[in-house]
């Protein structure tokens, strides 16, 4: 399927699930709608459906599960730019829910996102037992110990320890965590089996570190009218960030040398994995 007609997919699926009934009020709709189809790069839906595409399944059936991991990561971006957390102001090229709406909506859209995408899962994918299991896959990534500790830690070590040990930890947990879960789910709708299962799950953490050694890089070099949010915050704030650790250039190589190991990981799925390769190359050179 050309990339474009899946991206259509995958905005047509994020529409069709926040089609709320008359209980949700409308200036909360707006705020969903607003945060949820604000132009992100839809990198975690297009791993659900690469993953289970490479799996040998259909793209279609997998599209609940592609929506709802969008539902949880637009949810922490929302959350993570609230005034109590990294108070931004620009998101996606535009203003962040707080400042268009407000700080309460803010919170209430993370909630409502949050509580959609388990709906979704439930009640989406086809067979039961696989909908408990992306359920249960979406909730360890998005939880205490994964992304919203390594939110807290993050938080928490603004002036302290600068190790890369700590540094990737958070990350892992922060970005990675639904990065893999993204590749689980798509591997989950289509019963992959183990061993294409492991293989996603080592392109998975790999692309999640290059993506964020990728993320740092831009910002400390980037354009904010392309990435689409404020940089040079992370310098700012004192942050723990791989050009702090690494400085600028081995970054570069550990993001390329990452990638290169991504795209390993899948080699035995020939050209069925096409598409996650030309994703992680896309998160080589991404430059928003
Ligand atoms: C509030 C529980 C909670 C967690 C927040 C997502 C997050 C955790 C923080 C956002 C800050 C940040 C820079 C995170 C790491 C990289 C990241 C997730 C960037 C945004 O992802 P993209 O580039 O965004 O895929 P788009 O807008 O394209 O979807």
């Amino acid at each position: 399927m050309r990339s474009q007609e899946l991206r259509e997919l995958i905005e047509e699926s994020l529409r069709r699930f926040i089609d709320f009934d008359s209980g949700c009020p409308t200036r909360l709709r707006e705020a969903i709608e607003y945060s949820l189809l604000a132009p992100g790069k839809r990198l975690r839906p297009q791993l659900v459906l690469f993953a289970a595409e490479a799996c040998g399944g259909d793209i279609e059936e997998a599209l609940p599960a592609a929506a709802a991991v969008e539902m949880v990561h637009a949810y922490s971006l929302v959350h993570d730019d609230l005034p109590a957390m990294d108070d931004d102001d620009l998101r996606r090229g535009r203003p962040t829910c707080h400042i268009q709406f407000d700080e309460a909506t803010a919170i209430l859209v993370g909630d409502a996102l949050l509580a959609r995408a388990f709906e979704v899962l439930a009640t989406k994918i086809r067979v039961g037992d696989r909908a408990a299991r992306c359920c249960a896959v979406l909730a360890e990534a998005a939880g205490a110990s994964q992304l919203v500790g390594g939110q807290a830690d993050d938080l928490n070590g603004r002036v302290r320890e600068k190790s890369l040990e700590r540094l990737e930890s958070i990350h892992r947990r922060k970005t990675g965590a639904l990065f893999l879960a993204s590749l689980r789910l798509g591997a989950i709708v289509a019963e992959a089996t183990t061993e294409q299962a492991t293989a996603l799950d080592e392109y998975g953490q790999c692309l999640g570190l290059a993506f964020q050694i990728v993320d740092d890089l831009l910002d400390v070099s980037g354009s904010e009218k392309q990435v689409g949010k404020r940089l040079g915050k992370d310098a700012e704030r004192d942050k723990t960030t791989y050009p702090l650790v690494l400085g600028e250039e081995a970054s570069r190589e550990r993001a390329e040398a990452l990638i290169d190991q991504a795209c390993e990981a899948v080699a035995f799925f020939g050209e069925k994995a096409d598409s996650l390769r030309e994703l992680a190359l896309f998160v080589r050179r991404r430059n928003n």
